[in-house]
C-alpha cells in the first residue's frame, strides 16, 4: 500500500519544498480509486472462467481461462467498442445506460472516402483501452452500463434510404432509454441521427457541434451530402436553429453558398481564432450557454477534422489549424458535464489513418464524453425528455 500524501499550506515553506509538498491531481486520483468497487470486473471474470474453461494448469494466476473471454488479453478476441456486450437482439437494448452503434456510411463524402470502415476502426483500437480513467477517477465497466448494437445496414447508394434506417436505428436505441453512442460514417449521418431522437420527444433539442466546417448548405453535388447534416437537422421542428452552435469553424472548405442560411438562421459560431483569443474553458462555456437556452436536451456532434490534421490524418475532409487534442478533450469533457442526450462521432477514415491514430482519437473523445457523464451523475439524464412514442419510418 502506497502512503496517501495529504495537502499542506504553502506558507512558510521554501519554495523548493513547496513544489515538494504541492497537492498534485495525481493523489487525488489515487484516493479516488479506492471508492471504486470491483464487482463487474469480478463477475465478467468469473463468466470468463465458465465461457472460456478454466488456463493451464501451469498458469498461476487462476483467473486466466483457456480460450480468451471479455477483456484481456487487449490484442486478442472479438471486438465490439471496448469489448462491451454484442446486443444481437435489439429489444434489449433498454437494459443498458448507452449504446453504441456504428454508422458506416461514406456515401455523403464529397472528397476522400472510406468513413463506412470508420465503425470498424474505432472498435479495433478501442481493444487497447480498459474501462478505467486515472484522471477522472471513473471506472465504465463498473459505474455504468455500456452495449454494442453493431452496425446499421446503410444501403452504400443510396442516401435518403440510408437516412430512413439511421433515424430508424437512432429512434429506437433513444425510445428504449439508453443513450445512443454513434460510430460514423461521414456527417451526412448528422441530420438522420438527430431526427430518430428528436422523434421520441416533444421537448426541444441544442447541437453542440464541434467541427472545421459548418455543414449547413441545403444541398451539395445536388444531394444531401456530408456538407449539409446541419440545414436538415435545424428544419425539426423541435430542433431550433438558434441553439446550434458550431465549434473549431474556419479555413478553405467553408460553402459560400450556405451564406444565406446561416444569416436567416444565426446559428452561434466560434472559430478556431475565438478559440485561440477566449481559451477553450471559456468558449464551451459561451457555448453551452447558447446551446442550451430553452431547450431540455442537448446532442452532441463531433467531426474528428475539428481536430488539427497533423493528429487525424485518417479523415476525408483535413483541414490544418484545427484544435489540439487536449482542447478537444477539454471541450468534450465539458459538454458531457452538463448532460447530453446522444453523440455522433464522424469523418473517421480507416484507408487514410496511419497507426490508428485518428481512430484512436475518436475513441476517445467517445470515452471522455462518457467518463464525464459518469464521473458527473449525467448518465442517464436525459431520459425525462422521453414523451413521444417513436414511430419507424
Ligand atoms: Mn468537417
Amino acid at each position: 500500500m502506497l502512503p496517501i500524501r495529504t495537502p499542506v499550506g504553502l506558507s512558510g515553506l521554501t519554495a523548493a519544498a513547496a513544489l515538494r509538498r504541492a497537492p498534485l491531481k495525481g493523489w487525488k486520483s489515487v484516493e479516488k480509486e479506492s471508492s471504486i468497487p470491483h464487482t463487474a470486473a469480478e463477475r465478467e471474470a468469473q463468466h470468463a472462467l465458465k465461457m472460456g474453461l478454466p488456463g493451464a494448469s501451469s498458469i498461476t494466476d487462476k483467473s486466466i481461462p483457456t480460450f480468451s473471454r471479455g477483456e484481456l488479453p487487449h490484442f486478442a478476441g472479438i471486438l465490439t467498442f471496448m469489448k462491451a456486450p454484442y446486443v444481437e437482439d435489439i429489444t434489449q437494448v433498454g437494459k443498458y445506460d448507452a449504446a453504441v452503434v456504428g454508422a458506416p456510411f461514406d456515401g455523403g463524402t464529397t472528397y476522400r472516402s472510406g468513413a463506412r470502415f470508420g465503425p470498424q476502426g474505432i472498435r479495433k483500437i478501442s481493444a487497447l483501452y480498459s474501462p478505467y480513467n486515472f484522471e477522472l477517477g471513473v471506472d465504465l465497466r463498473e459505474q455504468m452500463s455500456l452495449c454494442d448494437c453493431g452496425d446499421i445496414f446503410n444501403i452504400p447508394a443510396n442516401i435518403e434510404k440510408t437516412f430512413d434506417q439511421i433515424t430508424n436505428a437512432v429512434g429506437h436505441i433513444a425510445q428504449s432509454g439508453a443513450m445512443p453512442v454513434v460510430l460514423g460514417g461521414d456527417h451526412s449521418i448528422g441530420f438522420p441521427t438527430v431526427r430518430g431522437v428528436a422523434a421520441c420527444t416533444s421537448k426541444k433539442i441544442g447541437i453542440i457541434h464541434i467541427d472545421r466546417h459548418l455543414d449547413i448548405s441545403e444541398k451539395d453535388h445536388d444531394e444531401r451530402m456530408h456538407t449539409t447534416p446541419f440545414f436538415h437537422a435545424t428544419n425539426i421542428p423541435n430542433v431550433p436553429a438558434k441553439n446550434l452552435v458550431q465549434v473549431g469553424i474556419g479555413g478553405w472548405l467553408v460553402d459560400r453558398s450556405a451564406f444565406p442560411v446561416i444569416r436567416e438562421r444565426r446559428p452561434t459560431i466560434f472559430t478556431i481564432q475565438d478559440i485561440q483569443e477566449y481559451g477553450p474553458e471559456k468558449v464551451m462555456e459561451m457555448a453551452l450557454d447558447r446551446a442550451w437556452d430553452g431547450v431540455d436536451a442537448v446532442w452532441l456532434s463531433y467531426d474528428i477534422d475539428s481536430i488539427e490534421a497533423a493528429f487525424v490524418p485518417g479523415t476525408g475532409t483535413p483541414e490544418p489549424g484545427g484544435l489540439l487534442p487536449r482542447e478537444a478533450l477539454k471541450m468534450v469533457s465539458m459538454a458531457a458535464r452538463e448532460g447530453i442526450c446522444g453523440m455522433e462521432i464522424v469523418e473517421v477514415s480507416p484507408p487514410y489513418d496511419h497507426a490508428d491514430i485518428t481512430s484512436l482519437m475518436a475513441l476517445r473523445i467517445v470515452v471522455e464524453v462518457l467518463g464525464s457523464l459518469v464521473s458527473c451523475g449525467k448518465m442517464g439524464a436525459h431520459k425525462h425528455i422521453l414523451d413521444r412514442e417513436f414511430k419507424p419510418f
